[in-house]
């Protein structure tokens, strides 16, 4: 009797006390100044070895780079560090305490008001869909609601079609965003909700030309799996969730962003199904890519802009991502360099300024990324947006949503009409 009870307590002890994110306990993040080009090359050869997850890669002499690492193998990063001459601070000391404070955080902003608005939050799934569907019942004259199909779990990976015309006019561009390819990029679908409530909830007179002269395809949430996943189980999940026993019995789920088939499997990618950047065992393998580039393919003719987001670091990234540069990469910077322009014109001071340039020379080379998939099948403004960490990186706290998501729009709109000037010249 003594005994049960005993075990009793030790497991009220243990359930008061464990945590969801007890898998990242002493996992740290580091800040390493980086000199050179051969600094960056040194974390990206450690990066496989050690197990590291790059949280921001970092420009020489621009940009530091954050690396998350394990306690088993800080020690050893450290060093090599050291060894190579590279200073580095520490930025996060306990990965799990961040993410219990930021979960606190999202706790005590949901109780504290009355009326949340979705987008200055971080809504689940099943949040997203009803919010959707509302605004498709609310105003059946403008919105289409389209069901992609299920997600590799099952879920129904929705889209809005915003319109006035039903998508049946022509000569109106149609600018396509999506949001939440990576799981744990939380900031990302607010950004689409709020996109959709500017266009529909809250259309200001002074923006009533991007409805009339525009067509929206809104799909908030590529990757709902991995997010939903990255809720209940893993906050810092970034792939899809699809299972593959031929591919691997330890490791599921592919980075979306390595997928698509553009230069598929080359580089920035690795064949350990079991990291963070692996790109999937042929492309197109997972359903949520494949709605994606479905939506691309149906609306070519007719998409004049697509816009990735993602988070974090404050980039406008545009094609290529292996360093070449579409013929019109003039127009596509100058589209880029408005977006950057106004959103550091109403920055919070603790947002870096946005970089704005060719995603392989500003960030990093990759294949298989959306972005250049778009890009190559004919859209003629392709981008990723990476959203603003202000230092929280992936744990944005929600109080600093109101202003990223107004901020972030202005980008968007500013895309919007330059997009629609290219898309006329079309015609004349
Ligand atoms: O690596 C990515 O997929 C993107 N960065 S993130 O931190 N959100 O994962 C950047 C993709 C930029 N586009 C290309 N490199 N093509
Ligand atoms: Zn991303």
């Amino acid at each position: 009797m003594l005994l049960r009870f005993l075990l009793t307590c030790c497991a009220c002890v243990y359930a008061a006390t464990a945590s969801k994110h007890d898998a990242y306990r002493s996992y740290s993040v580091h800040t390493i100044q980086v000199r050179h080009a051969d600094d960056l090359q040194l974390i990206q050869d450690l990066q496989f070895d050690l197990d590291l997850d790059i949280w921001q890669y970092g420009m020489a002499g621009q940009r530091d780079a954050e690396v998350m690492v394990s306690p088993e193998k800080a020690r050893e990063f450290l060093s090599a560090l050291d060894e190579n001459g590279l200073t580095h601070s520490i930025l996060i000391a306990d990965v799990a305490k961040s993410l219990e404070d930021h979960e606190n955080d999202i706790a005590a902003h949901r109780s504290s008001r009355k009326n949340r608005m979705i987008f200055n939050d971080y809504p689940r799934y099943a949040e997203v869909d009803s919010y959707m569907e509302r605004m498709a019942a609310t105003y059946p004259n403008l919105v289409t609601i389209v069901n992609a199909g299920p997600s590799f779990e099952g879920r129904a990976i929705k889209y809005l079609k915003i319109s006035t015309t039903n998508f049946t006019d022509a000569s109106k561009p149609i600018y396509f965003m999506d949001a939440m390819m990576h799981a744990r990029e939380w900031v990302t679908t607010p950004v689409a909700l709020y996109s959709i409530h500017r266009l529909l909830e809250n259309r200001r007179p002074e923006d009533q030309d991007l409805l009339d002269d525009i067509d929206w395809i809104i799909l908030p949430i590529v990757n709902p799996d991995g997010y939903e996943f990255s809720h209940t189980d893993n906050r810092l999940w970034r792939k899809t969730r699809s299972v593959n026993l031929n591919v691997s019995t330890e490791c599921i789920g592919v980075d979306a962003n390595r997928n698509f088939d553009i230069e598929f499997n080359t580089t920035g990618v690795s064949t350990n199904p079991c990291s963070n950047l692996f790109p999937g065992p042929y492309a197109f393998s997972e359903v949520e890519t494949q709605y994606v580039r479905d939506i691309l393919l149906e609306y070519l003719p007719r998409i004049q802009l697509y816009n990735d987001i993602h988070s974090h670091g404050n980039y406008v990234l545009f094609c290529y991502a292996n360093k070449t540069l579409p013929p019109n990469a003039a127009h596509i910077h100058h589209i880029g360099a408005a977006m950057g322009a106004i959103m550091d014109s109403i920055k919070l001071p603790q947002a870096r300024f946005y970089l704005v340039g060719n995603s392989g020379l500003v960030l990093y080379p990759t294949s298989g990324s959306a972005d250049d998939y778009a890009q190559v099948v004919g859209v003629p403004f392709s981008y990723t947006m990476e959203l603003p960490g202000y230092g929280y990186e992936f744990m944005v706290p929600p109080s600093y949503m109101d202003h990223m998501v107004k901020e972030t729009w202005e980008g968007i709109a500013v895309s919007a009409r330059l997009a629609r000037i290219h898309y006329r010249r079309r015609f004349n």
